[in-house]
């Protein structure tokens, strides 16, 4: 470890090991070989500093230094411009802007209705807010987004959805999916004869080596 003056200390990722966003964070700091303290959160009794570096209290979010990154994605892009490993998107740009895009619709579309179903689940129903068949109804969302994923597979050459041979954030947004979903909600899965390319898309993304962090957890904030 360098005692330089300028060295930076270890960026602080602040996570919880079911977020999905989080995961996505995780996932993609590990991809570009940039190691962090990872400080678990737990979400029912949120430790107050987190407020103080992030006002919406929410994960993930990076320390680096004494500055704070919020936002799955602006982390993610963090990485990418100060990491080494393989790029998190593709080179060309209309490619790269095509992948940005292709992001967007994963998050809100695959991940969003997944893990919001799931966490409503767990952690009940707003009453004041939600429609009593909300969970029913993300869960009937997400089975309707396999077949227009299907087709956006296999426009390209590969596993990838901006094609190429390693995953762009647009995919490594799903793992977390791609891991949880066999697990949680096996019914939900896409079928392998009918969206074929969707089943092999979240087979490839659980079976990726940087799938190990979707299960990674922190250690709580000291004090
Ligand atoms: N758009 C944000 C979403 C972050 C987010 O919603 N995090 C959740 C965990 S999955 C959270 O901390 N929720 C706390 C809350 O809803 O109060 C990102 O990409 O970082």
């Amino acid at each position: 470890m360098s005692d330089a003056p300028d060295a930076m200390p270890r960026p602080r990722l602040w996570s919880w090991n079911l977020s999905p966003f989080a995961g996505k964070a995780r996932i993609a700091l590990a991809i570009r070989g940039i190691e962090v303290e990872l400080i678990e959160i737990d979400p029912v009794a949120r430790p107050p500093r987190l407020a103080e570096i992030n006002p919406a209290n929410r994960v993930p979010v990076l320390e680096v230094g004494d500055r704070a990154i919020t936002q799955s994605t602006a982390i993610c892009e963090w990485a990418q411009e100060t990491g080494t490993g393989p790029s998190l998107w593709p080179e060309d740009p209309i490619a790269r802007a095509q992948a940005r895009g292709l992001l967007r619709w994963v998050e809100d579309e695959i991940v969003t209705n997944f893990f919001l179903s799931m966490r409503k689940q767990v952690f009940g129903l707003d009453e004041a807010h939600d429609h009593p068949n909300l969970i029913a109804n993300l869960r009937g969302a997400l089975g309707k987004r396999w077949r227009p994923l299907d087709r956006m597979l296999t426009a390209t050459d590969g596993p990838w959805l901006a094609g190429g041979a390693d995953p762009s954030l647009a995919d490594l947004a799903a793992m977390p999916v791609a891991v949880r979903l066999p697990q949680w909600l096996p019914d939900l899965a896409p079928d392998p004869v009918t969206v074929p390319a969707a089943a092999a898309w979240l087979a490839a993304l659980s079976d990726h080596p940087a799938a190990v962090e979707v299960d990674r957890s922190g250690q709580p904030l000291a004090g």
